[in-house]
């Protein structure tokens, strides 16, 4: 039997503020995490949904400096960016903050402190690059030299973008400082690290036998983590952008940003409510992340593992990683501009906001890889969107209009044909609910684009504009139950197609109807007059 749970905390990756926003973000992570927010809030669940901009890492410092503006000017754009076009695709989180805010900075600080204080980190001393010029320590991504594979000038001390191998500055040839240029020197320096092989026997127990019903990429990659087994991880760097690390004898160094992100949860959450510790601290929650397959290994050993070293938290229940999208065959890349950006896309299709949504969830790459094409798009939109859900509403409307004056006929005594047409409406509730429960968004949209599918078929078996002459009375039942089944789709779309379904009930004139009313035929009174006709 599933565990019963009280609430539910959905979390979802929070972007790195060095960019816009883009299609294989939206596929990956916030498109699935919106919809099940939705649904949950529309079951009347206890839900909080969490959210946020990334604004530390070394990629926020290299845009900085190839801009010539400080690492803030670049969050302060992006952040911005990135929490408009969200409000604009009508991802509904509860809040939306970033990891720059004092709270973030006290709540993270506070944690390492804790781990420090109990002894749960390792302190080690090592060498690192130090460029002496720039009076700093080198990222790796900061150290350039000649790739010893494809012998590409250009690579980084992390990896080569020409072949893509991982690299290690140990590697290059040549290495020297991207900051001045100046070979590169080494210099002692200390950080702590959290001993992850540690928690090995924790993870193993949590997720290999508790957790066999997470997505088997997800379950893989945990599983083959571990087999390789766990290595100490530093949650420190030698960096003057990020959360100062909160110790003495630590001047210049920084929380390791995949040390202070995911604590933004946290902080997030306290933000939202000051009830936030009966989200993060009672077992009766069930926490949720939404993130993309290269998160797995922060969300799923490393996250966990400092949140067990912490003591008071819980756990993830789940972490439904998605693949990625690629656009046009091509890998998507924020470096490379190949990407469709989520603000020039609401820009360029303003109203179509729920079509962006449909194409993505119908072609979420939930299992494995997937392609994002516009002739995809535009199929989708013309087969599915306009010709079936558009088509069915927009008759339904249009004859209740033509022949009532838009006043909601009343029903008539139900032929088979009505009864088994009504019995499918009724079996989508369960099979939606199952569906979206089990993070299955495409089989999920595919079930509330049924209840259309149904109403298209019932129209297009009975036609009333042809019975209308020789049986008007039957005309009054059959478009009776075309406007219930419209009602449902009201129901059924709102998580996916949010837009939609609030046309849908301006055009009904009616509120917004219960989730549980899913299958009724009674949405849509009699009498009833329905506003005008518009096309969706
Ligand atoms: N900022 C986004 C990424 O890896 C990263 C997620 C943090 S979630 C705590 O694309
Ligand atoms: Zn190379």
């Amino acid at each position: 039997m599933a565990k019963e749970f009280k609430r539910y905390l959905v979390t979802s990756a929070l972007p790195y503020a060095n960019g816009p926003v883009h299609i294989g973000h939206l596929a990956g992570v916030y498109i699935p995490s919106d919809i099940y927010t939705r649904y949950l809030r529309l079951r009347g669940r206890d839900v909080i949904s969490v959210c946020g901009s990334d604004e530390h890492g070394v990629p926020i410092t290299i845009k900085a400096r190839k801009e010539g503006v400080t690492p803030q000017q670049i969050v302060d754009r992006y952040h911005a960016l990135i929490k408009k076009s969200f409000e604009g695709l009508g991802m509904s989180f509860d809040i939306y903050s970033r990891t720059s805010s004092p709270v973030h900075a006290q709540t993270a600080s506070d944690f390492f402190r804790k781990l420090y204080a109990e002894g749960k980190f390792i302190e080690k001393t090592s060498e690192q690059y130090y460029d002496e010029e720039a009076q700093q320590f080198l990222a790796d991504r900061y150290i350039v030299g000649t790739c010893p594979h494809c012998q590409n000038e250009k690579a980084y001390g992390d990896q080569c973008e020409k072949c893509g191998s991982t690299l290690s500055p140990d590697e290059l040839i040549a290495p020297h400082s991207a900051l001045s240029g100046s070979p590169l020197v080494k210099r002692e320096t200390k950080h702590w690290y959290l001993p992850l092989d540690k928690y090995e026997g924790f993870l193993r127990e949590w997720i290999l036998e508790g957790h066999k019903e997470w997505r088997p990429n997800v379950y893989g990659q945990c599983k083959s983590w571990l087999d390789l087994g766990l290595q100490p991880r530093a949650v420190s760097r030698d960096l003057d952008w990020g959360i100062p690390v909160p110790v003495e004898g630590a001047e210049g160094k920084v929380l390791y940003v995949w040390f202070d992100a995911p604590i933004g949860y946290i902080s997030a959450t306290k933000e939202l409510t000051p009830d936030w510790e009966r989200y993060w601290k009672d077992s009766g929650t069930k926490m949720v992340h939404f993130i993309g397959k290269d998160n797995i290994v922060f969300h799923c050993i490393v996250f966990p593992s400092m949140l067990k070293a912490h003591g008071e938290y819980i756990l993830p229940e789940n972490a439904p990683a998605n693949e990625f999208l690629n656009l046009e065959g091509d890998k998507i890349s924020t470096s490379r501009n190949w990407a469709v950006w989520l603000h020039e896309y609401l820009d360029e299709f303003p109203g179509k906001e729920d079509v962006l949504r449909y194409v993505l969830c119908a072609n979420a790459p939930e299992s494995k890889d997937n392609d994002f094409t516009w002739k995809d798009f535009q199929a989708r939109n013309n087969n599915e969107l306009v010709a079936v859900l558009g088509n069915f509403v927009n008759r339904a409307l249009v004859l209740t209009q033509k022949y009532y004056g838009g006043e909601v006929p009343a029903c008539g005594t139900l032929t088979d044909y009505d009864r088994g047409t009504l019995a499918e409406l009724q079996a989508v509730k369960a099979t939606l609910e199952q569906n979206i429960e089990n993070y299955r968004f495409r089989e999920a949209l595919k079930e509330a684009m049924n209840v259309a599918r149904i109403g298209n078929k019932y129209l297009a078996d009975c036609e009333p504009w042809k019975l209308v002459k020789t049986d008007p009375e039957r005309v009054k039942t059959i478009l009776n139950i075309a406007l219930q089944i419209t009602a449902n789709l009201s129901i059924v779309v709102e998580p996916f197609m949010p837009f939609t379904a609030a046309k849908l009930l301006a055009m009904l004139r009616l509120e917004p109807l219960d989730w549980e009313r899913i299958g009724a035929t009674d949405l849509v009174a009699a009498g009833h007059r329905i506003g005008t006709p518009e096309l969706l």
